[in-house]
């Protein structure tokens, strides 16, 4: 089994200090700025979820560099045919436009983010996942992975995005690009992503393997393990 660390040499838990700082900032709320009245919400929030209209900052604290020529995605695992897409093969890729809503495990959600990108059905058409993939795993450019059932991947409104509301995505959202899963908290929807594997057997990433739920379905509460 793969490990849930980084594959950028620096541990995941080279982080756990930064990891704390914001942790602490998340119970003290810091992040939630621009909390909407309580009476704005209706059946499109999850149960202990509270609406924002400014789009939070919530990661490990790295913000990887990426320019456009130096990005590189790979896609393997258990499919036909593994590739590496660079900037100009992944923008030949059919663009798709999806308007969602972002659960944030840490209680915020944020309605009708526009993004633009390819959908994870295209993507999938492109590399062939044979009969025996069952889960995907994410591993990101800061060394953070996060793991989820193929079936969510695929599912209509997931994409891989390079921009929300019209603009490229800044280096903090994830830039640039990132996964956007919707159905799922947001922890699953993986910031400047690098490798997208197909496995057979689930691997928990980053959050997985230190107390969030393995699945993490929003409508279904399941934050933690
Ligand atoms: N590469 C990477 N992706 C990541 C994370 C991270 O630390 N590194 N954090 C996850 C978590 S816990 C959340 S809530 C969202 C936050 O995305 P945002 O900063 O764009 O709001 O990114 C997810 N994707
Ligand atoms: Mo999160």
């Amino acid at each position: 089994m793969a490990s849930p660390s980084g594959d950028d040499g620096s541990p995941p838990g080279a982080n756990d200090r930064r990891v704390a700082a914001r942790l602490r900032a998340v119970e003290e709320g810091r992040h939630l700025t621009g909390v909407v009245p309580v009476g704005k919400a209706h059946d499109r929030l999850p149960a202990g979820q509270r609406l924002v209209e400014k789009w939070p900052v919530l990661d490990l604290g790295v913000h990887p560099d990426i320019p456009h020529d130096k990005w590189r995605l790979e896609i393997g695992g258990l499919v036909d045919r593994p590739v590496t897409l660079d900037w100009r093969a992944f923008s030949a890729l059919p663009q798709s436009d999806m308007t969602n809503d972002i659960h944030c495990v840490t209680s915020w959600s944020r309605y009708d983010n526009r993004w633009t990108g390819v959908a994870t059905d295209d993507l999938l058409d492109c590399v062939g996942p044979k009969a025996d993939a069952r889960f995907v795993l994410f591993r990101c450019a800061d060394g953070y992975t996060t793991n989820l059932p193929l079936s969510r991947f695929a599912a209509p409104g997931s994409l891989i995005a390079h921009s929300w509301g019209g603009t490229p995505l800044s280096k903090e959202h994830g830039g640039p690009i990132r996964a956007v899963i919707p159905a799922l908290y947001f922890w699953k929807s993986a910031k400047w992503l690098r490798r997208i594997t197909l496995v057979g057997e689930d691997v928990p990433g980053y959050w997985e393997a230190r107390g969030y739920h393995n699945d993490g379905d929003p409508w279904k509460e399941e934050r933690y393990a």
